[in-house]
């Protein structure tokens, strides 16, 4: 395998050191239109522009948040990449990206790709990964000579992990229909903006937002390249796998409300102390995950007034939780719930619990998931507990996902990482994979 990537081109996330691809493997594309000469190189040169893009340079981490500066400019990096293949380039009415290979109207389009927006601080490869791979195997295919049967896209789905707004997946949400137009003009992000005004602000026109039928009729196959995020690739001899459910998740925004006061002068027995009930809160919340063999997390918290000297007056967390069927979850987080009423009537603080998301459980088109194993040669077939864009396609199309190793497992955070072996070996599957679906 050709390994790419460069060290001295910027702290990027590569696991391993970097070599230049050896020229005796390079194949030669340039018979396509403004296709980079190898797949290798092509890999290279686009992880290395995107690379800059709204990284903090002081945690290293990721802030490519929906709509923002570093948003539009993942954009134009997406829009140049399509143009630069003398690809078809559309927004939809969402502001989800789409490069075409042939006729968009035709139908039975076999599309692919993901997102390039992400969590706070968070790593280069959760989403762009798969948008990398999509071009790059597109490359690959056009250098192999292949000769595409149905259309081919490569789409960028906008504001996935719903870092600003809190609702996660909102472009293809909006597009299948399962957020409505009105929930969507409620989302607001921390300083009360609203999603139609910020798309506005970005240059986009906030009324044509809504389903888009059409769109996901023309569409035979999606296939989302992503890495993985979880160790159930890490040891063994497998750089890929494919996708067979995603667990059932959601958020919940739990306001424990109590009573501003002074620090210094209030007697704890006269106190209504909210923190006092988070804290305990968080501790159940891991406890009945634990037993459940679930998943509970409180990752996000405000504090009102937020003063170093005063007892808080609000806490609002938000719960995100997770499990391998909707029961277990449903009852976990009723009991975490009731766990926080509880210890609230002790403390004197009133808590309300708000669901803001839910996800139910997927479970990839068997079919497709099967020809991709088989495409893949029997590749390992697993579950996460991650959500993603393929997940919400799945209830209006057959959809299925590639996973690449990931040696750590860690996601989410700066430390996330692949090997460049592994990501040249995704791109090498998904490519096969594109070919299987599209030109026989
Ligand atoms: O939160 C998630 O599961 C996803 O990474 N958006
Ligand atoms: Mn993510
Ligand atoms: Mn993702």
């Amino acid at each position: 395998m050709t390994v790419v990537g460069n060290r001295s081109a910027g702290r990027n996330g590569w696991a391993q050191p970097d070599h230049r691809p050896a020229p005796a493997h390079e194949t030669e594309a340039q018979t396509a239109v403004g296709a980079p000469r190898t797949t290798g190189a092509s890999f290279h040169d686009m992880w290395r522009d995107l690379a800059p893009i709204g990284r903090n340079t002081t945690t290293n981490g990721y802030r490519r948040y929906a709509w923002t500066e570093a948003d539009a400019d993942c954009r134009t990096w997406f829009k140049e990449q399509a143009q630069n293949r003398g690809l078809t380039y559309e927004v939809d009415r969402n502001g989800n990206q789409w490069a075409w290979l042939g006729d968009p109207t035709a139908g039975d389009a076999v599309v692919t790709g993901s997102h390039l927006d992400s969590v706070p601080d968070g790593g280069a490869f959760d989403g762009p990964l798969g948008v990398v791979s999509s071009f790059a195997a597109l490359d690959e295919l056009r250098a192999r000579g292949a000769r595409p049967t149905k259309p081919l896209a490569i789409v960028n789905f906008g504001d996935e992990e719903g870092a600003r707004f809190g609702l996660a997946c909102v472009g293809s949400r909006l597009t299948s229909g399962q957020l409505g137009v009105a929930q969507a003009h409620e989302l607001r992000d921390a300083d009360g903006l609203s999603l139609p005004r910020a798309m506005e602000r970005a240059g986009y026109d906030p009324d044509a937002i809504g389903p888009d039928p059409e769109r996901l009729a023309r569409i035979g196959a999606f296939v989302e390249l992503h890495i993985e995020q979880g160790r159930a690739l890490a040891d063994t001899a497998d750089p890929v796998g494919v996708a067979s459910a995603i667990w059932p998740h959601g958020r919940w925004r739990f306001d424990f409300h109590g009573e501003a006061n002074h620090a210094g002068t209030t007697r704890i027995e006269d106190r209504r102390d909210p923190m006092l009930t988070y804290a305990n809160t968080v501790l159940a919340a891991r406890k009945k995950a634990k037993l459940a063999g679930a998943l509970a997390t409180f990752g996000k918290v405000g504090v009102e007034p937020n003063g170093v000297n005063a007892i808080a007056s609000l806490v609002r967390g938000w719960l995100d939780s997770r499990a391998a069927d909707e029961e277990t979850l449903a009852a976990v987080v009723g009991e975490i719930e009731r766990a926080a009423v509880e210890r609230g009537q002790r403390d004197g603080v009133d808590v309300r619990v708000t669901r803001e998301s839910f996800t139910p459980v997927v479970e990839f088109a068997h079919d497709l998931r099967d020809q991709l194993s088989g495409l893949l040669g029997g590749v390992p077939v697993l579950p996460t507990g991650a959500g993603h864009d393929a997940g919400i396609l799945s209830a209006s199309v057959p959809t299925a996902m590639l996973f690449v190793r990931n040696p750590t497992g860690v996601s989410h955070s700066p430390a996330e990482t692949a090997g460049e072996d592994d990501c040249l070996a995704g791109v090498a599957a998904l490519a096969e994979v594109l070919e299987g679906l599209a030109c026989h």
